[in-house]
C-alpha cells in the first residue's frame, strides 16, 4: 500500500509518497492518479503533475565504478549518463533526468573520479570528465548544454518557458552561472566577504523578475538545475566556515533554497552537507595556510 498526498502551491506541486510494504509507484497507477487529478489540477499541468509523481520513487543508486570495475555495454542502445555523486556539474544533469522522470530510461553510471577507469577516456568521453551522456551512438558532454540536450531530446516535461520574457531571462542567467561561482569562489580566495556578499545579491534580484512562483523563471526550470548544486554547497560552507548566513536578508533565496528542497527530483542527488564543508575547506582553505 502506497498513499501519495499531494498539494499545490506556488505553481509547484507538493507530493508526500508514503511507503509502508510495496515502494513503487507504476506508471499505469501514475497514469490514473494524474487523470483523477485533472479535474484538480489546471490541464496544462497535467503531464508535469505524473512526471513529479514518478520523479518521487526513491531509486536505488548503481555501485561507483573504477579502475578495476568491469565497463558497462557501451554504446549498446541505452542511453547513460555520466556521473561522479559528487560532482555538481553532473548533478545538473542528473537532476535534470530525475525531474524529466528519465530514472527508466537513462541508465546512471557512476565513476570514481579519484580512481578512473581507463575506458572512460578511451571509449567513452575523451575529455574524461564528467558529466557525459552515451546517447544515438554519440557521447555529448558540458552540464550546460547536456541540461538542455536532456529538456528537449527526451520526453518529460519541458524544463525550459516558452514565453519569450522567460526564455531571454533564462538565456541570460544560465549563462551567468560560470561568472557567479567564479566571483564567490575567487572572492573566498581573496576573503573579500563583500563581494561574496554581490554575488548572492545578484541571485536574490534574479530572484525578483517573475512573481508567479519562487523559482528564478516562476516555475521551476533548468535555471535553478543549473544553480542549485553550488547553492547547496556555498550554504553550509559560508555558514559553517565564515559564519555567514547567505540567506539573511534575502528573503527570495530563502525560499528558493526551502522551496528546491521539496523536490524530490533534485533531493535524491544531494549529498550531505558536512562531506560539501570539509571538500570546500580542502580546496579553499588548506592552500592559504
Ligand atoms: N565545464 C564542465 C566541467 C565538468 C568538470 O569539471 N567536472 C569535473 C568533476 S566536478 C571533472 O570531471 N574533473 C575531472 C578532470 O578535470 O579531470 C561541465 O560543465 O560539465
Amino acid at each position: 500500500m502506497a498513499t501519495l498526498s499531494v498539494t499545490y502551491n506556488h505553481s509547484i506541486i507538493h507530493y508526500t509518497y508514503n511507503k509502508s510494504k510495496s515502494c513503487y509507484v507504476c506508471p499505469n497507477l501514475v497514469a490514473s492518479l494524474s487523470v483523477k487529478k485533472s479535474l484538480v489540477f489546471p490541464s496544462k499541468k497535467l503531464h508535469f503533475y505524473a512526471a513529479m509523481v514518478s520523479r518521487s520513487v526513491k531509486e536505488v543508486l548503481p555501485p561507483v565504478l573504477d579502475s578495476s570495475s568491469v565497463p558497462p555495454a557501451i554504446f549498446d542502445g541505452t542511453p547513460k549518463l555520466y556521473i561522479s555523486y559528487t560532482c555538481p556539474y553532473a548533478q545538473r544533469a542528473w537532476i535534470t533526468r530525475n525531474c524529466k522522470g528519465l530514472q527508466e530510461t537513462i541508465k546512471l553510471v557512476p565513476i570514481d573520479l579519484k580512481n578512473r577507469p581507463t575506458w572512460y577516456k578511451e571509449k567513452v568521453y575523451p575529455e574524461n570528465k564528467v558529466p557525459s551522456l552515451e546517447h544515438n551512438n554519440k557521447v555529448k558532454g558540458e552540464s550546460l548544454d547536456l541540461i538542455r540536450y536532456i529538456d528537449q531530446n527526451f520526453e518529460g516535461p519541458s524544463l525550459f518557458p516558452d514565453d519569450p520574457t522567460k526564455t531571454k531571462h533564462g538565456e541570460e542567467l544560465l549563462s551567468f552561472t560560470g561568472s557567479f561561482s567564479k566571483a564567490v569562489t575567487t572572492s573566498l580566495k581573496e576573503n573579500r566577504m563583500d563581494e561574496v556578499g554581490a554575488a548572492f545579491d545578484d541571485i536574490e534580484s534574479a530572484l525578483s523578475k517573475f512573481d508567479d512562483g519562487p523559482f528564478f523563471l516562476g516555475q521551476l526550470s533548468l535555471v535553478d538545475i543549473a544553480y542549485v548544486p553550488f547553492i547547496e554547497r556555498y550554504q553550509p560552507f559560508f555558514s559553517e566556515v565564515k559564519n555567514y548566513d547567505i540567506t539573511k536578508g534575502r528573503p527570495k533565496l530563502a525560499l528558493w533554497i526551502e522551496e528546491m528542497n521539496k523536490i524530490e527530483a533534485y533531493k535524491q542527488t544531494r549529498r550531505d552537507p558536512k562531506e560539501h564543508v570539509e571538500s570546500y575547506k580542502r580546496r579553499f582553505l588548506m592552500s592559504s595556510q
